[in-house]
């Protein structure tokens, strides 16, 4: 198939507003702020922790043009739809010894749920957890989760690895949230040449480097942008200077972009921003640079280096 002939299958919307109801063909809905549905309802939405900066809650909804059948498995909350396949896992850390052992835990549980589906080619996953800079050197949370993260998914390929997200959760909940999309046929790894491959990074940054891609292209068109940051090569630019970290980032997400065949426009955007003060500032500059027809979402929260100020991210379709 020609890429510009695809036939685009998802899309991704964000909504604001205390109502968090779920349209029927919605796949994954993630809730920022609101409060939660009856544990019954299986389209409830993600509880992510994450709030906007403004206040205000918000939904995201991923959309498939089909109806989505909902259902539990273990620890596995899941629905399917038009060959695609959400999964949420929770698990206290608490239960695990840490995040470490947590995160081991919810990758082989993945793993193992995944192999039993049509839906078993991991397309693009979000991760939240706790504290994520809390902890010095090797110690540090977000390093600790990035080992468990390795061993939990074995020796699955490096180019076999997700689209990624892992940002902090500011308020402290006890849990680590998985959740992914996954689909029948197999993604296309993206990788930005201006960085060097997440799972290449040096030994510096961590005893296991992060396991994802900087983006996958799905086979009918879209493309998942993993959360992408002010690094070039491997190292961290523009330390304690914000605006130009934005610059950088969206920078980085035109390359990226480029290199995943240039189809499509940015949907669903969103920032991770450290400090909330900034927030109207970097939403005017990430709507300019990404030429966005609705306002990216802002959330205040910590990012897995601490020197990086912001982190953005979007779908292409
Ligand atoms: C980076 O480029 C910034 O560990 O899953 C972005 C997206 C980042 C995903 C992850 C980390 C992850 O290294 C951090």
């Amino acid at each position: 198939m020609r890429p510009e002939a695809a036939a685009r299958q998802l899309r991704v919307e964000i909504t604001r507003g205390a109502r968090l109801e779920v349209p029927a063909d919605v796949l994954l809905a993630f809730a920022y702020g609101g409060s939660p549905a009856e544990e019954t309802d299986p389209s409830r939405p993600v509880m992510t922790g994450l709030s906007v900066a403004d206040g205000a809650p918000a939904l995201e909804l991923w959309r498939v043009a089909a109806p989505v059948a909902a259902g539990t498995e273990n620890d596995v909350r899941y629905a399917a739809g038009n060959g695609l396949l959400s999964g949420v896992i929770e698990l206290e850390e608490a239960r695990f010894g840490g995040i470490s052992d947590a995160a081991e835990a919810a990758y082989s549980r993945m793993g193992e749920f995944l192999a039993r589906r049509p839906e078993r080619h991991l397309l693009r996953v979000w991760n939240f957890l706790d504290a994520i800079n809390a902890g010095d050197g090797d110690n540090e949370r977000y390093r600790q989760f990035c080992s468990g993260r390795a061993r939990g998914l074995g020796d699955q390929p490096a180019e076999r690895l997700p689209a990624a997200t892992a940002v902090g959760r500011p308020v402290a909940s006890g849990r680590l949230q998985l959740c992914w999309l996954s689909g029948s046929e197999p993604g296309v790894p993206v990788e930005n040449p201006r960085q060097v491959r997440a799972y290449r990074y040096p030994r510096q940054y961590g005893p296991s480097p992060p396991s994802f891609a900087r983006a996958m292209r799905l086979p009918t068109g879209e493309l998942f942008g993993s959360g992408t940051s002010s690094i070039v090569g491997h190292e961290s630019r523009h330390e304690g200077d914000l605006a130009s970290q934005v610059l950088e980032t969206l920078q980085n997400l035109r390359e990226l972009h480029r290199a995943g065949g240039g189809l499509g426009v940015p949907q669903g955007v969103k920032v991770y921003l450290r400090d909330a003060l900034n927030a109207l500032e970097v939403e005017r500059q990430v709507g300019e640079g990404l030429s966005t027809a609705v306002a990216p979402l802002v959330i205040a929260t910590d990012i897995c280096r601490r020197e990086l100020l912001v982190e953005i991210e979007c779908l292409w379709s």
